[in-house]
Order: C-alpha cells, then sequence, then structure tokens
C-alpha cells in the first residue's frame, strides 16, 4: 500500500477491466482481494438506447427521501426501502410494488431485456444459473434500474446487517452490488470504493443510510467512471460512493448479488 496524489492505493484492491465475469471474480470480491471488476460494452450502443427508449415509458419513483436525501429515482421496489423504523420487514407493499413492477416491465417488452441477459451472462460465467433470492419461498424483484443525478453518499449495503435477524431463506457469506449503465453524465458520476468495511462501534458515523467521510481517511480506495454499455460488480460491504453529476442523468439497471453459505449466486434489488 503506498500513497498516491494524496490518496491510499493498494494494488491488492484495484478495478479489474474484463471480458467477462468469472467465478474467480466472484470469490476474489467476496473475500475483499478485488475492489471491482468492470466488464467495458457488456451492451452494445444500441441496446443502450432500446433500454432507454423503453424505459422512459415506464414509471419512476423517488427513492425514499428519509432514507436517501440524495434526489435518486428508481423503477421497482429496492427491499431496503421496505424497512420499518423499527428494523421490521414491510411485506405487504414490498410484494404488491414488486408484483406492480413486475407486471409493468413485462408490458414494457423491453428486448433484449438488459436484466435478464445480466443473469444470464453471469451465470454462465460462475458455473451455475443465479435464483432469486427468496422469502417464505417467494422470489424477490431484481428489475429495478435508478437515475442518480446528484451522486450518492458514502454508504454500504448489506442485508445482514439490515435485518441482522435474517429475511431471507438462504444464509449469505458475501453481498456484491452489480450495475449496468445505460446512460452516463458528460461530467462526474465515477464510483469509488474504499477497502474499509462496517463496523458495529461506527454507529456513531451513521447519517442515515450514508456514513460520514472520516469513516474513510486513510483507507485505499479503487475508482472507476463507467460509460454507457459497461457493468461493474464490486462487493457492497466495502464503502462506495458515486461521484455528483451535476444533474445529468446516470441510468443503470441495479441489483445485489448474494453468495450463499452453499456457494449459490441469489439475486434481489
Ligand atoms: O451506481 C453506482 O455506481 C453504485 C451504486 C450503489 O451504491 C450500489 O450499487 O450499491
Ligand atoms: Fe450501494
Amino acid at each position: 500500500m503506498g500513497r498516491k496524489d494524496g490518496r491510499y492505493v493498494d494494488d491488492a484492491f484495484a478495478v479489474q477491466r474484463e471480458p467477462v465475469f468469472t467465478r474467480d471474480h466472484v470469490f476474489a470480491l467476496a473475500a475483499g482481494n478485488l475492489a471491482a471488476v468492470v466488464v467495458p460494452s457488456f451492451l452494445d450502443a444500441g441496446t443502450c438506447i432500446g433500454a432507454m427508449e423503453a424505459i422512459s415509458r415506464l414509471p419512476v419513483k423517488d427513492v425514499n427521501a428519509k432514507r436517501v436525501p440524495d434526489r435518486v429515482t428508481r423503477f421497482g421496489p429496492s427491499l431496503h426501502d421496505y424497512r420499518s423504523v423499527r428494523g421490521d420487514f414491510e411485506a405487504d407493499a414490498y410484494w404488491e410494488a414488486a408484483d406492480t413492477a413486475r407486471s409493468l416491465w413485462a408490458a414494457a417488452r423491453v428486448s433484449p431485456d438488459p436484466v435478464r441477459l445480466a443473469i444470464d451472462r453471469i451465470s454462465a460465467g460462475w458455473g451455475s444459473p443465479i435464483k432469486p433470492a427468496t422469502i417464505n419461498g417467494r422470489s424477490l424483484f431484481s428489475g429495478m434500474f435508478r437515475d442518480v443525478n446528484f451522486g450518492i453518499r458514502i454508504h454500504f449495503d448489506e442485508i445482514t446487517q439490515e435485518y441482522p435477524r435474517g429475511l431471507f431463506d438462504q444464509e449469505l457469506a458475501a453481498q456484491l452490488s452489480f450495475n449496468l449503465w445505460v446512460q452516463v453524465p458528460r461530467v462526474g458520476g465515477a464510483t469509488t470504493i474504499w477497502r474499509r468495511r462496517w463496523h458495529p462501534q461506527d454507529y456513531q458515523f451513521r447519517d442515515g443510510y450514508a456514513v460520514h467521510s472520516t469513516i474513510i481517511d486513510g483507507f485505499p480506495d479503487a475508482s472507476f467512471k463507467p460509460r454507457a454499455g459497461d457493468a461493474a460488480l464490486f462487493n457492497s460491504g466495502y464503502m462506495h460512493a458515486v461521484e455528483d453529476c451535476h444533474g445529468d442523468r446516470r441510468v443503470a439497471f441495479s441489483f445485489f448479488l448474494g453468495l450463499t453459505e452453499s456457494n449459490e449466486l441469489i439475486a434481489w434489488a
């Protein structure tokens, strides 16, 4: 590890550009030995434009502003918006939103379907089919896309922290974030990941869903600026943030992948 331009860089925590996602990538990300794997041009330009046209016909909603004050809009439910202040899963509202999003998505006939394509290609690299995460046998929704116009503050995503008593039928060993960008801003919009995980004693640094930036002081980081069509996987248990896009659109299909205790990959958004 060394200092470079005032930042700490760590060769063992780097962004790797690869033609495909592989099984080894998943294990290296799960173990924290890689910051991110980026597959450039995962989708071609025509598919990105087609996806943008199709999704412009779908209703988007502002993400729960109490939880995420960063002005993010999205299509489809994301599990963390269905956690009550007491920490319970708001099942009825979630399943209703998931059913609605599935019907709207099917009716929009987005072809090729970027989410289906992503699940199929990651499954091929992983070596067996990715299955949906389930709660009491019911499959969670993973077809979410979001528009991040002003960035996202430093945070981490870990379902095992959000629901310490467990929520899924499966036990998770690691959680990865998958993003597939179909439109990016001219300026800004880089993703940064720090080699810093959340520790329970960090609660004083918590500010809603985000964490205070002192938490990452002195920790190595790695960044990449996605282009339209690029896809990336990173370990969402590490602190990460999205740079301001100055109001421009930055649209990505996004879901989580869980590596289960029995070495399966499951997906949800
Ligand atoms: O849009 C990105 O680059 C990352 C967004 C994010 O916070 C996530 O996928 O967990
Ligand atoms: Fe995140």
